[in-house]
């Protein structure tokens, strides 16, 4: 069982353009709205792949209601934290020609201290034998920097594998507490490290206290560096909607970490995924018939 926490939800809404001209009126030509935010797209791809995972996060006001009615009808097992404030809403503009995705992101509702307390101890209840933990997006507004790291600090307790999925300060103090697996993008571990290169600011989250460090550099693959080696893995090229990709390799590295496999076959699995999601239609689902896409990996 994996279980992903999302402490920032959201409801995506996906508008379907031909083409995004700024400035221009946009008949949109279809809409999709699902239940998001990473962990559940994380906990959407496990399910879809037969996986077992449960999804927990805070659902609060009218759109917190449309996530929750989401979860229900798509199956996916979900544990949600009734909460005051009220979920965001993310919006994707996904265009076909250049075919690509923009995304409106807003910054979601604070929890109190009493919440954070209530959702940790909520995912501490599920802990026992899971097989990872994963901590995925942003932090609503006011969120303490260490609110990851009280999670890694849980996990880590608990014995199981911990992955974390955010940028800036908590990203640090996610590593500084001994996360097993950090996914930050190129521009999450610049913020968080100041590093322009990707291989010398992830040896920064190493000596930090992380123990790996992977960077998904979009369509130029991901770079895995770990106590015992560095790789770099790189698939096709594929044309769709990037949105969830990152989702998706955080749902690959999960499950292969879960099951212990090398970091050579982590890496690979998380770019394949990766690209399986940029051909599907929304965030977090994969095209199957992708997974097994060819990945070239290599050591540094
Ligand atoms: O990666 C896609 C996605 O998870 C969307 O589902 C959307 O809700 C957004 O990212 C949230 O990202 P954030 O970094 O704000 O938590």
């Amino acid at each position: 069982m994996i279980i992903t926490c999302t402490p920032n939800p959201a409801l995506d809404v996906s508008y379907h353009v031909d083409r995004l001209v700024p400035g221009a009126t946009h008949r949109v030509r279809s809409v999709l709205e699902r239940a998001g935010g990473k962990g559940f797209n994380v906990s959407r791809v496990l399910h879809q792949l037969g996986v077992a995972t449960l999804a927990i996060g805070p659902a609060g006001g009218v759109l917190g209601d449309s996530l929750r009615a989401d979860l229900v009808d798509s199956g996916l097992p979900h544990e949600l934290l009734p909460v005051g404030g009220a979920t965001r809403m993310t919006v994707a503009v996904v265009a076909d020609d250049p075919p690509d995705a923009t995304l409106f992101s807003e910054p979601g509702t604070a929890l109190s201290e009493k919440d954070w307390e209530r959702l940790l101890d909520l995912v501490a209840r599920r802990l026992p034998g899971a097989g990872a933990l994963v901590c995925s997006g942003s932090l609503p507004p006011g969120a303490p920097v260490d609110a990851y790291a009280r999670f890694v600090a849980l996990a880590r307790g608990s014995g199981v594998p911990v992955l974390v999925d955010v940028g800036g300060e908590p990203l640090v103090a996610a590593a500084r507490a001994g996360a097993d697996v950090l996914k930050p993008n190129a521009e999450e571990l610049r913020s968080a490290t100041g590093a322009e290169d990707p291989v010398a600011g992830a040896r920064q989250l190493l000596a930090a206290g992380a123990g790996a460090v992977v960077v998904s550099l979009g369509a130029a693959g991901m770079v895995a560096v770990t106590g015992s080696g560095a790789w770099r893995a790189r698939g096709p090229r594929v044309d769709g909607n990037p949105t969830g990709a990152g989702d998706a390799a955080v749902a690959a590295l999960a499950g292969a970490t879960a099951a212990g496999r090398s970091w050579p076959e982590r890496v690979a699995a998380a770019v394949a995924w990766s690209a399986a999601a940029v051909a599907a239609p929304g965030a977090g689902a994969v095209v199957p018939e992708l997974l097994d896409t060819e990945v070239e990996v290599g050591q540094l």
